[in-house]
């Protein structure tokens, strides 16, 4: 049997190319060698206030991103997760087995209570929810970018935790991390992480930005005052860059160095704005196509929604009779 995948994205804001090269690439690149099941996931987005006509429409600009960027639905499923309710069935069960002082501890909450006036116990319990997604289809690996990482630990735990208490009933997860992409940073600020939540003009690189735009945030990125390319010294900033054109061109370490060594950046940042053009143009196409095609979406995410619904009812069922609640 093939080893199984899960991964997810919140339907909130808009996609960036952080979220293409962290994850969203990645599972194309691995769509054929696993089962895979890629999750949009709308439990998560309302742990922070979502407006309910907003998120309708965000639940289908994802999946159609999904779509664009190569995912096929024949090979592997695309569901919205509070289509299958054994989500937040197995998410009460796993808080039960969860300290509150290891969710106090993340990074990712700490962050986004810190912007809230009234903290929402949704907030807090996200990274459970987390665990109940990938925990519940027995998956091995789960593609993500960097930042959850430690999500992704909590995970372990939890299901170690639960192994050890109630017997062996999960399999404990891997990370899997792109090994260039996993952080991109803010092109107006590289020591943030990009991030969809964040504010900036000038921040980040939308998947469904149109080229003159995309081309302006570039040539506007944050480097250094140094006159050109010095891989061995380069600032944040630089590398950031470097980051995104090898990224997308998939060029080796070698090959990187040579063409850029000594380069001015404002010829940087063209040959990075291009790059990223080229890429993006036909995604964009493919993006409006699918978007208008409301029907074939729907069908997509019912379809992958039955296909991973009865892997979901067998855990749940077997954590009940692990747990000795009522079957
Ligand atoms: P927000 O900042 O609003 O929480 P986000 O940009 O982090 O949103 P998510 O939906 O939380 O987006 O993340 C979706 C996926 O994209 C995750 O796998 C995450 O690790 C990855 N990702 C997010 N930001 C980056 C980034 N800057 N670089 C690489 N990967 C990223
Ligand atoms: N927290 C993740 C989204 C997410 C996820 C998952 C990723 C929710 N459930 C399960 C991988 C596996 C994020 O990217 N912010």
């Amino acid at each position: 049997m093939k080893t199984r995948v899960f991964s997810g994205m919140q339907p909130t804001g808009n996609l960036h190319i952080g979220n293409y090269l962290g994850a969203l690439k990645n599972w194309v690149r691995i769509q054929h060698d696993y089962e895979c099941i890629f999750c949009i996931v709308d439990l998560h987005a309302v742990t922070l206030y979502q407006e309910p006509g907003e998120l309708r429409a965000k639940i289908a600009e994802i999946a159609a991103l999904y779509l664009a960027a190569g995912i096929d639905p024949q090979v592997c499923s695309i569901m919205v997760q509070s289509a299958v309710p054994a989500h937040a069935e197995l998410a009460w069960m796993l808080t039960c087995v969860t300290p509150v002082g290891w969710l106090e501890r993340m990074t990712q909450y700490k962050t986004k209570a810190a912007k809230q006036e009234s903290v929402s116990d949704g907030l807090l319990q996200y990274p459970v929810l987390m665990a109940a997604d990938i925990l519940l289809y027995q998956a091995g690996i789960v593609p993500v970018g960097e930042d959850q990482a430690q999500h992704l630990e909590l995970t372990r735990d939890v299901a170690q935790r639960f192994n050890s208490l109630y017997g062996d009933t999960f399999v404990v997860p891997g990370t899997s991390l792109p090994a260039v992409g996993a952080r991109i940073m803010g092109l107006d600020d590289p020591t943030q992480k990009m991030s969809k939540s964040a504010t900036g003009q000038n921040h980040a690189v939308a998947l469904l930005d149109p080229p003159d735009k995309i081309r302006k945030t570039i040539m506007r990125a944050t480097t250094d005052s140094s006159p050109g390319v010095d891989p061995e010294t380069a600032g944040p900033g630089v590398l950031n860059l470097l980051a995104i054109y090898q990224a997308f061109s998939g060029d080796g370490d070698d090959e990187m160095k040579r063409h850029f060594a000594g380069m001015r950046y404002g010829e940087l940042k063209k040959q990075v704005a291009e790059m990223v053009v080229t890429h993006l143009e036909p995604f964009q196409q493919r993006y409006r196509q699918i978007i208008s095609d409301p029907g074939y979406l729907a069908a997509v995410l019912r379809d992958g929604a039955a296909r991973v619904a009865p892997i979901a009812n067998d855990t749940v069922r077997l954590v009940k009779q692990r747990m000795g609640l009522y079957t």
